[in-house]
């Protein structure tokens, strides 16, 4: 052990310090298994006076910290590279509170998603935001990203829920923003200045989350489309007609990949594009409107088939071609884009790009799918057998600018939900102007003067 972790471990006798080489590469990386990992050490606090504990000492030393969560993360946010210590947050995955008036939960940041909204429902409530990562994945990563998922179209991003936050600066100082506070005009919302900042201004150990009446019953839809054109019209009457809680696209070679993987064929035929869409249906209303809506889309020559869900193993079953997609294509060590634009700028963008990419690689595997009732689009692009990582990787950055040439034309984001992270630092310019990033920079200088708050992410 080298004299300064010496010296953490003395100073704080009650705090898990890992530092066996499973250990350093099991917490030092994420999802995008790019980088080495190559931690100085793992610690794991258990209260938060440990955590003011840690940064003090990191201060001292002038030693990097990269906050842990479940690290799921696919864009890099999580990595420790550079003999940073990881702060993991597992021991701090406690319920802290319910409070029935206020309809919320105070939860430690190392909570798991799926634990969190177990918790709710105990209460008869939900925690709405939701996505396939749920079982590993942290409310504290989920703010570090103001992560998104698959029913933002009816509950927002993860920003809608929170209600407090306390977090540890830079300086060691214990903020408690916003203090669960419903509404508050008293100047700067520096909790929303926290969500989505990739733990680059503190650290989060405590979130009160805003918690909702359960959804009425749902059933779920799945659609075959003939044609790109077709999506966005699709779209259009599923809104009109119904009252969605989620609407979700993928190609058929996304179907390919999940079906591989072990989920079950929906249809006999192929087709190009697919929806999955979950709705309200508590009365027969209901249920005939979604009858209606496969009718005028299937009258109009937009849909070829379509199933609706009969059960919940059946819905279940649905929504597994859908969220099965990201662990089917991990084997192939994909190269992730996750882009937001405009509603409205959808049809035109994915032409565009899909023009480039059959230009640019016609020989790779691109699989889109995605959110895309939210301007939510994820490309993956499938590593080619045989290909080394850094030609791949090469060729992948030289269609993430061309991307991002783009979606500056158009006004879109790099990151929807992911992050920036280190994956798409270098492309963070086409959506954020220089005088933005420059901001960003001096608002990171002031929560955090000595850089040591996972230094290297979002920004240089
Ligand atoms: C999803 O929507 C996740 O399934 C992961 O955001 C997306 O793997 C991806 O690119
Ligand atoms: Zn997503």
């Amino acid at each position: 052990m080298t004299a300064p972790l010496a010296e953490l471990a003395a100073q704080l006798p009650h705090l898990a310090l890992k530092t066996a080489p499973a250990d350093l590469e099991y917490y030092g990386r994420d999802w995008t298994r790019r980088w080495a990992p190559t931690p100085l050490a793992v610690a794991m606090p258990g209260t938060v006076d440990e955590v003011r504990g840690i940064v003090r000492w990191a201060l001292l030393h002038g030693i990097a910290l990269v906050p842990s969560g479940g690290r799921t993360g696919l864009s890099g946010g999580a990595v420790a590279a550079n003999g940073e210590l990881v702060v993991s947050f597992e021991r701090m995955n406690r319920v802290l509170g319910f409070d029935p008036v206020d309809r919320t939960l105070t939860v430690e940041p190392g909570i798991a998603l799926e634990a969190l909204q177990a918790a709710a429902k105990q209460h008869g409530l939900i925690y709405p935001v939701d996505f396939a990562a749920r079982g590993s994945c942290s409310i504290g990563g989920n703010i570090a990203t103001n992560a998104g998922g698959i029913r933002v179209i009816r509950y927002g991003n993860t920003r809608e829920w929170i209600v407090g936050l306390k977090l540890v600066d830079g300086r060691g100082d214990l903020l408690d923003l916003n203090r669960g506070l419903i509404k508050n005009s008293s100047g700067y919302d520096l909790r929303h200045l926290v969500i989505g900042s990739e733990g680059t201004l503190g650290l989060v150990v405590e979130a009160s989350v805003r918690l909702t009446d359960p959804p009425p019953p749902s059933n779920v839809m799945l659609f075959a489309l003939p044609a790109m054109d077709a999506l966005m019209k699709v779209f259009d009457v599923c809104r009109r007609g119904l009252t969605l809680s989620a609407f979700e696209f993928f190609t058929d070679r996304a179907l390919h990949h999940v079906l591989a993987h072990g989920a079950q064929r929906p249809f006999e035929g192929d087709s190009p594009y697919y929806v999955v869409t979950e709705f309200d249906a508590a009365s027969e209303a209901q249920q005939a409107a979604a009858l209606a809506v496969f009718e005028e889309c299937a009258g109009q020559g937009w849909v070829d088939d379509g199933v609706i869900s009969q059960s919940e193993a059946q819905a279940a079953a649905l929504w597994r071609l859908r969220e099965g997609i990201t662990e089917s294509l991990a084997p192939h060590k994909p190269y992730k884009n996750d882009i937001s634009l405009r509603i409205s700028a959808i049809p035109a963008f994915m032409h565009e790009m899909a023009a480039i990419f059959t230009r640019e690689y016609p020989q790779f595997d691109v699989v889109w799918f995605g959110h895309i009732g939210d301007g939510n689009l994820h490309i993956n692009i499938v590593r080619p057998p045989g290909l080394d990582d850094e030609s791949f990787i090469a060729q992948c950055e030289h269609v993430t600018h061309l991307l991002g040439e783009r979606l500056q034309h158009f006004g879109g984001s790099i990151s929807a939900e992911h992050g920036i992270g280190l994956v798409k630092k270098p492309h963070l310019g086409s959506t954020r102007s220089a005088a933005e990033i420059e901001l960003m920079r001096g608002i990171k200088r002031v929560l955090d003067p000595a850089g040591i708050l996972n230094p290297g992410k979002l920004f240089d």
